[in-house]
């Protein structure tokens, strides 16, 4: 018999015994995230970025000391998925939700989650006071260039020439404006302490942003100062793309808007 042939018995094709003290576990879901389905178009970045703070809440162990501020937007229903104390926010003024529910509990670990169109249209008074007064929380944004939940209108972050919904023809910044780089923005204000852009659109992007949320999260234990961490977001639905498209269209052309890296780390004293 043919070596090729002894590997077809009936004897060999048999399943292999899994035994679970033979495989070491290198990754499991959080059990911080609610195992449900969540509502989210396939590809999009909500449902990654809600998987990773709660990985980092897991990992940090604050699953009952840490409140997040839900925002209005596609991710209006972030509290059926995180498994923490939330509180929904009327669009926008999450940032000063969050300052409320911190200044009553410090030693909370207090978090905001906000689109663009929450953060940096309706609600960038709330967000650039709440960061100019250095309230001790942390904000993550996540800037996908358009209004997602509306159906893709044009939001203070869509990219000049960039189509959208109410700029069939593209962004155009002499009537509009340019395209407002919020961490850029926030990083001069003196309550800034942390300021990061981050995305979630590779293995190694992922990986960052995960490094990121944590060092925001261990900051907010030294109370210096506020914490934001953009995440440039994938919307591949309002964009008009498959999720593959939409993950290159962020390395080829957001990122030439929006760079990605830190742009307010702490001073070593601290
Ligand atoms: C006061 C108020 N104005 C407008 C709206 C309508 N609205 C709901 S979601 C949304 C935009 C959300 O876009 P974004 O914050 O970027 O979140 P995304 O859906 O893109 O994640 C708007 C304008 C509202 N709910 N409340
Ligand atoms: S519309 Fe965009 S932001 Fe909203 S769930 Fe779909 S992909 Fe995500
Ligand atoms: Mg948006």
């Amino acid at each position: 018999m043919q070596a090729e042939e002894q590997l077809l018995t009936a004897e060999s094709l048999q399943a292999p015994v899994c035994r679970d003290e033979e495989y070491d576990v290198v990754y499991h879901r959080p059990t911080t995230l609610v195992d449900t389905n969540m509502h989210y178009c396939p590809g999009c970045a909500h449902s990654l970025v809600h998987k990773l703070i709660m990985e980092v809440v897991e990992e940090m162990d604050i699953q009952d000391k840490t409140i997040g501020i839900a925002p209005v937007g596609c991710s209006v229903f972030a509290y059926d998925y995180m498994n923490i104390d939330m509180q929904e926010a009327a669009h926008g003024r999450a940032a000063a939700v969050a300052t409320a529910v911190k200044r009553l509990m410090p030693d909370k670990y207090v978090f905001s989650y906000q689109g663009d169109g929450d953060l940096a249209a309706i609600g960038i008074a709330e967000t650039l006071h709440a960061i100019n007064r250095g309230e001790n929380i942390l904000i993550v944004f996540m800037n996908n260039a358009v209004y997602g939940m509306t159906s893709g209108q044009m939001a203070p972050t869509t990219l000049a020439g960039m189509k959208t919904t109410t700029s069939p023809y593209g962004r155009d910044i002499s009537s509009y404006g340019a395209p407002i780089k919020v961490a850029e923005l926030m990083a001069n204000l003196p309550g800034a302490y942390y300021v990061t852009r981050q995305a979630v659109n590779s293995a190694h992007a992922v990986r960052r942003t995960k490094k990121a949320l944590q060092n925001a999260f261990q900051y907010q234990q030294l109370h210096k100062g506020t914490c934001l961490v953009e995440i440039i977001g994938n919307c591949p639905s309002n964009w008009r793309m498959t999720p593959l498209e939409a993950s290159k269209f962020i390395d080829e052309e957001m990122i030439k808007t929006f760079p990605l890296g830190d742009i307010k780390v702490p001073q070593a004293e601290s």
